[in-house]
């Protein structure tokens, strides 16, 4: 069975998880934590150079970083993956699109209000630039859900799994949804997918 190292409260995990549990994928979970050193061990340093999670191993021992091609991985040939060339590229574009203007800010200010060891972090400054960014990266969202269903094309795929995976937590960062009122509904629709999980199972 394919294992899965990943942090349970790390929303970057989380999209794997999800993405499995849709594709009806099990999964070998590995624990680990960012707090204890493990993840700069040299042990785990070998099997993921950058030392983060999620990290995945292969069955036949190869091993795979980084969340949004873990899934791009589990997912090839799914209907997660839209069949048409466009569709397919806006999909990679709001998993780039995540990974550039939208996680670090989001998940990095839920952090710091979240994480005790990392409160000090939260200047004033800090928080306010973190609000901005997030809140630019969310309206963008809602420019596009406010008249779509789904991120790209007109189906359900991995852009919607990598954006909800710290979005719905984002109230936990300070974000106000009242000026996002499509990205409210869109969240309501992913977690009522049938197969759907949450962050904590
Ligand atoms: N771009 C990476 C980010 C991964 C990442 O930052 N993981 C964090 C948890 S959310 C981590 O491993 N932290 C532990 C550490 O850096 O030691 C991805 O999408 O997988």
């Amino acid at each position: 069975m394919i294992t899965l190292y990943d942090m349970p409260d790390s929303g970057n995990s989380y999209k794997v998880r999800l993405a499995a549990a849709h594709l009806g994928r099990p999964l070998r979970r590995v624990t680990m934590s960012s707090r204890d050193g493990s993840t700069r061990s040299p042990d785990f340093l070998a099997k993921n150079p950058i030392g983060k999670l999620p990290t995945l191993e292969l069955e036949d021992g190869r091993f795979l970083g980084e969340s949004n091609a873990i899934m791009l991985y589990l997912a090839e040939g799914s209907a997660l993956v839209p069949a048409d060339a466009y569709d397919r590229a806006k999909m990679y574009e709001w998993l780039f699109f995540e990974q550039y203007s939208h996680e670090p800010a989001i998940a990095v200010r839920r952090a710091l209000f979240v994480y005790e060891e990392r409160r000090h972090l939260a200047t004033p400054e800090r928080l306010a630039q973190l609000l901005e960014a997030g809140n630019r990266a969310l309206a963008v969202m809602e420019t596009r859900l406010a008249g779509h269903g789904w991120l790209a094309g007109d189906a359900f795929s991995l852009a919607d799994i990598s954006l909800y995976a710290y979005t719905h937590t984002a109230e936990e960062g300070g974000y106000d949804f009242g000026a996002f009122p499509g990205i409210r509904r869109w969240l309501d629709r992913v977690a009522a997918r049938p197969g759907h999980i949450g962050l904590a199972d």
